[in-house]
């Protein structure tokens, strides 16, 4: 049984770039509704507890293509509330050093990472993943994960799915990513998975107390 885990802030922490109103049907609605047909499927298959890692990872690997999506979906929120925090802070070094390396610097970094959220076509995610060979972004469609990512960490990933944005930012996704980008991303969590990309400890992985 998955439980949906309280957001690590309070609803309105994140305004003006998340809206209240946002956060509220976005956590409480979308991703308690993904929660729930994962438990469906689950129950509906026996009612085996697994990590939700391996539920993601055996939905791929059987073709069980509604658990994998609604898996799939209720990991990426659950990284996405934990990877952002009001006012965001400060990225690390290593961080600035990785961007510089694959994107020339913080201005490449930025306006490759709004490209290419601009380039997600439809409903997904824009993704910065990193391993030995650097940082990269991957769009990924609906609710694929982190199964896509050829082995590489998540460093942090934006929702595009208009539920996310429509409410505050209408169509404009672009003002969307990049006040998202700006204001809200918690650079001391992208430090730690930038860490775990590169053999020091483990990345985030969805709350054992939500298993
Ligand atoms: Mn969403």
């Amino acid at each position: 049984m998955i439980r949906l885990p309280d957001l690590p802030y309070a609803y309105e922490a994140l305004q003006p770039v998340v809206s209240a109103e946002t956060m509220q049907l976005h956590h409480d609605k979308h991703h308690l509704r993904y929660i729930t047909v994962v438990n469906e499927v689950l129950e509906q298959k026996g009612g085996e507890t697994r990590q939700l890692e391996q539920i993601v990872q055996d939905a791929a690997s059987s073709g069980d293509a509604k658990l994998y999506n609604n898996a799939g979906q209720t990991w990426n929120h659950g990284f996405f509330w934990d990877l952002m925090a009001p006012g965001g802070g400060q990225p690390s070094d290593t961080v600035h050093e990785g961007a510089e390396r694959a994107f020339g610097g913080w201005d490449g970094f930025r306006s490759k990472f709004v490209d290419a959220g601009m380039g997600v076509f439809g409903s997904g995610w824009i993704w910065a993943v990193a391993d030995g060979n650097g940082i990269r972004l991957q769009g990924t469609p609906n609710g694929d994960t982190f199964d896509k990512f050829g082995g590489a960490t998540p460093l942090f990933g934006c929702d595009v799915w208009e539920h996310a944005y429509y409410v505050d930012y209408r169509n404009d996704r672009k003002k969307y990513l990049e006040s998202w980008f700006d204001g809200v991303i918690n650079w001391s969590f992208v430090d730690r998975q930038m860490q775990a990309a590169t053999g020091g400890g483990e990345g985030w992985n969805w709350p054992a107390s939500h298993t």
